[in-house]
């Protein structure tokens, strides 16, 4: 059996009902193979930011996992693609985006993974769900960067 690692999770919907879509998706993220949830963030409604259509509702959630992180991704575009998600466009309003925003303290550079995840530190929408479940991970100077950007936890 491989080591478990910790990973965070940027979960995010702006069709359909977003809320729902959210939720759903934290319970599929919970069946993964070799993957426990160990703490979810609260739901917020959030600006889109460099999007488009209805505001998102976002959350963060920390997994433990022995699956690797190219494992990882797999299972989390396999649960976008049965959310319904269509990619017309880059940015374009979605059904469920699931971002593999941290995996342990790996730092992966490949055609399909980048983690950290490359922008996650210019968005509200991932720092403050981060913040609330791994405080030590996100810093007061980080969070400050993105104070101007609209989000409310619901
Ligand atoms: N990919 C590379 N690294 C990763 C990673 N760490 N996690 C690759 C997930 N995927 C990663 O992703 C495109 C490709 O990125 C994948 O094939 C994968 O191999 P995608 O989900 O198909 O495309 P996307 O969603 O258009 O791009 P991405 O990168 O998810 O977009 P962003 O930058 O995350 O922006 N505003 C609000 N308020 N809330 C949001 O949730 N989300 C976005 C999406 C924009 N604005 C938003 C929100
Ligand atoms: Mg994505």
């Amino acid at each position: 059996m491989r080591d478990t690692v910790t990973a965070f999770v940027g979960v995010g919907a702006n069709l359909g009902d977003p809320v729902q879509s959210v939720l759903d998706a934290i319970a599929r993220i919970a069946e993964l193979p070799h993957t426990r949830v160990v703490a979810e963030s609260s739901l917020y409604r959030t600006a889109p930011i460099e999007s488009s259509g209805p505001h998102y509702i976002n959350a963060v959630v920390q997994v433990s996992t022995s699956l690797t992180s190219l494992e990882l991704l797999r299972q989390l575009q396999r649960l976008e693609a049965e959310a319904g998600r269509e990619r017309p466009y880059r940015n374009a309003p979605r059904t469920l985006d699931l971002d593999l925003l941290l995996f342990g303290s790996e730092r992966i550079d490949s055609a399909e993974l980048q983690v950290p995840h490359l922008r996650m530190y210019e968005r509200a929408f991932v720092l403050v769900p981060l913040a609330e479940i791994a405080p030590d991970l996100v810093s007061a100077g980080q969070l400050a960067a993105v104070a101007g950007q609209e989000l409310t936890p619901i």
